[in-house]
Protein backbone atom coordinates (compact mmCIF):
# COMPACT_ATOMS: atom_id res chain seq x y z
CA UNK A 1 0.00 0.00 0.00
CA UNK A 2 1.09 3.25 -0.83
CA UNK A 3 0.26 4.75 2.37
CA UNK A 4 2.21 2.30 4.35
CA UNK A 5 5.02 3.71 6.49
CA UNK A 6 8.27 2.61 5.91
CA UNK A 7 12.32 3.80 6.85
CA UNK A 8 14.99 4.46 3.90
CA UNK A 9 18.02 4.39 5.19
CA UNK A 10 20.37 6.74 3.07
CA UNK A 11 24.27 5.29 4.29
CA UNK A 12 27.37 6.61 2.66
CA UNK A 13 30.60 8.96 2.90
CA UNK A 14 30.71 12.56 3.71
CA UNK A 15 29.83 14.24 0.06
CA UNK A 16 28.58 11.24 -0.95
CA UNK A 17 25.22 13.09 -1.87
CA UNK A 18 22.90 11.38 0.80
CA UNK A 19 21.37 14.45 1.69
CA UNK A 20 20.39 16.10 -1.80
CA UNK A 21 19.16 12.70 -2.41
CA UNK A 22 17.12 12.48 0.20
CA UNK A 23 15.21 15.80 -0.51
CA UNK A 24 14.71 14.57 -3.63
CA UNK A 25 13.32 11.34 -3.09
CA UNK A 26 10.95 13.37 -0.18
CA UNK A 27 9.89 15.64 -2.40
CA UNK A 28 8.74 13.04 -5.15
CA UNK A 29 7.20 11.04 -2.51
CA UNK A 30 4.80 13.82 -1.07
CA UNK A 31 4.29 14.79 -4.76
CA UNK A 32 2.63 11.58 -4.95
CA UNK A 33 1.19 11.55 -2.09
CA UNK A 34 2.98 9.68 0.28
CA UNK A 35 3.75 11.37 3.32
CA UNK A 36 7.51 11.06 3.53
CA UNK A 37 9.79 12.89 6.25
CA UNK A 38 13.85 13.24 6.37
CA UNK A 39 15.61 13.26 9.84
CA UNK A 40 19.49 14.37 8.14
CA UNK A 41 22.43 13.52 10.22
CA UNK A 42 24.11 16.61 9.99
CA UNK A 43 20.66 18.86 10.98
CA UNK A 44 19.68 16.59 13.51
CA UNK A 45 23.19 17.22 15.59
CA UNK A 46 21.89 21.09 15.80
CA UNK A 47 19.43 19.46 17.98
CA UNK A 48 18.37 15.97 19.03
CA UNK A 49 21.76 14.95 19.08
CA UNK A 50 23.49 17.72 20.18
CA UNK A 51 25.28 16.14 22.78
CA UNK A 52 26.96 13.63 20.49
CA UNK A 53 30.36 13.84 18.87
CA UNK A 54 31.97 11.13 16.22
CA UNK A 55 33.41 8.81 18.99
CA UNK A 56 32.37 5.08 17.80
CA UNK A 57 30.27 5.52 20.55
CA UNK A 58 28.76 8.48 20.07
CA UNK A 59 28.04 7.22 16.01
CA UNK A 60 26.66 4.70 17.80
CA UNK A 61 23.88 6.27 20.01
CA UNK A 62 23.15 9.30 17.05
CA UNK A 63 22.51 5.95 14.40
CA UNK A 64 20.17 4.66 17.76
CA UNK A 65 18.57 7.76 18.26
CA UNK A 66 17.59 8.39 14.32
CA UNK A 67 16.52 4.64 13.73
CA UNK A 68 14.48 4.80 17.03
CA UNK A 69 12.74 8.41 15.63
CA UNK A 70 12.46 6.95 12.04
CA UNK A 71 10.97 3.80 13.42
CA UNK A 72 8.07 6.09 15.22
CA UNK A 73 7.84 7.78 11.75
CA UNK A 74 7.38 4.67 9.90
CA UNK A 75 4.78 3.30 12.97
CA UNK A 76 2.46 6.42 11.97
CA UNK A 77 2.29 5.75 8.64
CA UNK A 78 5.31 8.16 6.94
CA UNK A 79 7.56 7.04 5.10
CA UNK A 80 11.65 8.61 7.24
CA UNK A 81 13.75 9.31 4.91
CA UNK A 82 17.15 8.90 7.48
CA UNK A 83 20.72 10.18 5.85
CA UNK A 84 23.67 9.60 8.46
CA UNK A 85 26.98 8.45 6.93
CA UNK A 86 25.94 5.58 9.81
CA UNK A 87 29.66 3.83 9.31
CA UNK A 88 29.42 0.97 11.02
CA UNK A 89 27.40 -2.11 9.63
CA UNK A 90 26.68 -3.73 13.41
CA UNK A 91 24.84 -0.20 13.98
CA UNK A 92 22.89 -0.14 11.05
CA UNK A 93 21.83 -3.93 11.20
CA UNK A 94 20.53 -3.21 14.89
CA UNK A 95 18.13 -0.40 13.83
CA UNK A 96 17.31 -2.76 10.55
CA UNK A 97 16.96 -5.46 13.20
CA UNK A 98 14.50 -3.05 14.93
CA UNK A 99 12.15 -2.84 12.46
CA UNK A 100 12.17 -5.97 11.61
CA UNK A 101 11.02 -6.89 14.82
CA UNK A 102 8.45 -4.42 14.85
CA UNK A 103 7.12 -5.87 11.50
CA UNK A 104 8.21 -2.16 9.72
CA UNK A 105 10.23 -1.94 6.01
CA UNK A 106 13.74 -1.14 6.53
CA UNK A 107 14.93 -0.58 3.05
CA UNK A 108 18.77 0.23 2.92
CA UNK A 109 20.81 2.61 0.33
CA UNK A 110 24.31 2.81 -0.26
CA UNK A 111 24.76 5.79 -2.07
CA UNK A 112 28.28 4.43 -3.18
CA UNK A 113 30.47 7.28 -4.39
CA UNK A 114 34.03 6.65 -3.93
CA UNK A 115 36.12 8.98 -1.87
CA UNK A 116 37.89 10.62 -4.95
CA UNK A 117 34.58 12.24 -5.87
CA UNK A 118 33.58 13.45 -2.54
CA UNK A 119 37.00 14.40 -1.78
CA UNK A 120 36.83 16.90 -5.12
CA UNK A 121 33.26 18.04 -3.93
CA UNK A 122 34.29 18.85 -0.82
CA UNK A 123 31.55 21.28 0.01
CA UNK A 124 32.67 22.10 3.47
CA UNK A 125 36.27 21.54 3.22
CA UNK A 126 36.55 18.90 5.75
CA UNK A 127 38.49 16.71 3.58
CA UNK A 128 41.00 19.30 2.73
CA UNK A 129 41.12 19.58 6.66
CA UNK A 130 41.26 15.77 7.60
CA UNK A 131 44.26 15.61 4.82
CA UNK A 132 45.66 18.34 6.20
CA UNK A 133 45.29 16.75 9.85
CA UNK A 134 43.18 19.80 11.19
CA UNK A 135 40.50 17.64 11.69
CA UNK A 136 41.20 13.57 12.88
CA UNK A 137 38.68 10.53 13.32
CA UNK A 138 37.42 11.98 10.01
CA UNK A 139 35.28 8.72 7.92
CA UNK A 140 37.08 7.64 4.79
CA UNK A 141 39.94 9.50 5.69
CA UNK A 142 41.52 8.21 9.14
CA UNK A 143 38.00 6.55 10.78
CA UNK A 144 36.59 3.45 9.24
CA UNK A 145 33.85 3.23 6.59
CA UNK A 146 32.20 0.11 6.71
CA UNK A 147 30.61 -0.48 2.94
CA UNK A 148 26.69 -2.46 3.56
CA UNK A 149 27.50 -5.98 2.34
CA UNK A 150 23.63 -6.73 1.91
CA UNK A 151 21.96 -3.37 0.95
CA UNK A 152 18.62 -3.54 -0.95
CA UNK A 153 19.71 -0.77 -3.19
CA UNK A 154 23.52 0.59 -4.16
CA UNK A 155 23.17 3.73 -5.42
CA UNK A 156 26.39 5.25 -8.06
CA UNK A 157 27.10 8.50 -10.07
CA UNK A 158 26.29 6.20 -12.99
CA UNK A 159 23.06 5.87 -12.17
CA UNK A 160 22.78 10.02 -13.06
CA UNK A 161 22.23 12.80 -10.87
CA UNK A 162 20.85 12.85 -7.57
CA UNK A 163 17.08 13.24 -8.92
CA UNK A 164 17.54 9.49 -10.75
CA UNK A 165 19.54 8.47 -8.03
CA UNK A 166 15.44 9.05 -5.95
CA UNK A 167 13.60 7.82 -8.76
CA UNK A 168 15.24 4.48 -8.15
CA UNK A 169 14.82 4.62 -4.78
CA UNK A 170 10.88 5.19 -5.55
CA UNK A 171 10.61 2.52 -8.16
CA UNK A 172 12.24 0.50 -5.67
CA UNK A 173 9.45 1.28 -2.77
CA UNK A 174 6.27 1.17 -5.33
CA UNK A 175 7.34 -2.47 -7.25
C1 LIG B 1 32.56 12.43 9.54
C2 LIG B 1 32.04 14.60 10.16
C3 LIG B 1 33.06 14.57 11.10
C4 LIG B 1 33.85 13.40 11.22
C5 LIG B 1 32.11 16.51 11.21
N1 LIG B 1 33.56 12.34 10.43
O1 LIG B 1 29.08 15.91 5.07
P1 LIG B 1 28.67 16.72 6.23
O2 LIG B 1 29.89 17.05 7.21
O3 LIG B 1 27.83 17.90 6.02
O4 LIG B 1 27.97 15.77 7.18
C6 LIG B 1 28.92 15.09 7.99
C7 LIG B 1 28.32 15.08 9.34
C8 LIG B 1 28.24 13.61 9.78
O5 LIG B 1 27.16 13.44 10.62
P2 LIG B 1 26.39 12.05 10.70
O6 LIG B 1 25.43 12.22 11.81
O7 LIG B 1 25.85 11.69 9.38
O8 LIG B 1 27.57 11.02 11.07
S1 LIG B 1 27.48 9.57 11.75
O9 LIG B 1 26.39 8.83 11.09
O10 LIG B 1 28.79 8.96 11.53
O11 LIG B 1 27.20 9.74 13.18
C9 LIG B 1 30.18 15.95 8.06
C10 LIG B 1 30.29 16.35 9.52
O12 LIG B 1 29.16 15.80 10.21
N2 LIG B 1 31.46 15.81 10.24
N3 LIG B 1 33.09 15.77 11.76
N4 LIG B 1 34.86 13.32 12.10
N5 LIG B 1 31.79 13.53 9.37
Amino acid sequence: RATQGATVWLTGLSASGKSTVAVELERRLVAAGVPAYRLDGDNLRHGLNADLGFSAADRAENVRRVGAVAQLLADAGTVAVASLISPYRDDRDRVRAAHEAAGLRFVEVFVDTPIEQCETRDPKGMYAKARAGEITGFTGVDDPYERPERAELVLTPEDGDPGAQAARIVEYLTS
